[in-house]
């Protein structure tokens, strides 16, 4: 199975995706975590993303594609993947679809997931509190949410259009959720 997940800052795309990691056994591909782990890790890459990120930014196309190339080149990935956090505006559709057409990899679905933004707004604020990311300070996660509207609402609409999209309410319990995904994805097992 090959799927997007897709969705607003906050809207739980990653936190679903490490159940559909485990329900399906495919491997989950987080651009965001690969790209705290360059921060944290203090690579050339990471240096870069670093307050591009801290800003509520999207990170450079060219820099974000080569690292989710080098990320679906690895061995775990055979039995499939969730992709999460990309593709983020319409130049990363393109290069996701030439990539994966490249390796005969197409992807099944994309799965979005629609939370209000002040429900986003309260559940990174609570992360802040809790982890303190720095993107996920109230008027960044503002900002963030300004870059998904203009940058990333295209994106689903592109899917929809192309009948490659299912949308699932992603308020509620964490558990609930997760069952409507699965309720959704199951044809595509
Ligand atoms: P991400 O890492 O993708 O953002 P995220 O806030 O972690 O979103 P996610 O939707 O995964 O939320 P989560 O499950 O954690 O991006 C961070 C930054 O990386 C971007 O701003 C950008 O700079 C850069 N970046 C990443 N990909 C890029 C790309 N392709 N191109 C360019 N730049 C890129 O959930 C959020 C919170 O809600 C958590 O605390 C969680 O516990 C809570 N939560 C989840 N589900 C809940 C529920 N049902 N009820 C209550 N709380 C819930």
């Amino acid at each position: 199975m090959r799927i997007v997940i897709l969705g607003a800052p906050g809207s739980g795309k990653g936190t679903q995706a490490a159940f559909i990691k485990e329900t399906y056994q495919i491997a989950h591909i987080s651009t965001g975590d690969l790209l705290r782990a360059h921060v944290r890790n203090g690579t050339p890459l990471g240096l870069k993303a670093k307050s591009v990120m801290e800003a509520g930014q999207l990170v450079s196309d060219e820099l974000v594609l080569g690292m989710l190339a080098d990320r679906l080149a690895a061995d775990d990935t055979r039995n499939g993947f969730i992709l999460d956090g990309y593709p983020r505006n319409l130049i990363q559709v393109a290069a996701l679809d030439e990539l994966l057409a490249s390796v005969g990899q197409p992807l099944d679905i994309a799965v979005k997931l629609t939370v209000p933004f002040d429900i986003i707004v309260g559940r990174c604020e609570i992360r802040f509190k809790a982890e303190g990311r720095k993107d996920d300070n109230p008027d960044v996660v503002r900002e963030r949410l300004r870059i998904y509207s203009d940058q990333t609402e295209p994106v689903v609409a592109a899917y929809r259009a192309a009948g490659r999209l299912v949308e699932i309410d992603g308020v509620g319990q964490v558990a609930e959720i997760t069952q409507r995904i699965q309720d959704t994805l199951k044809p595509y097992a």
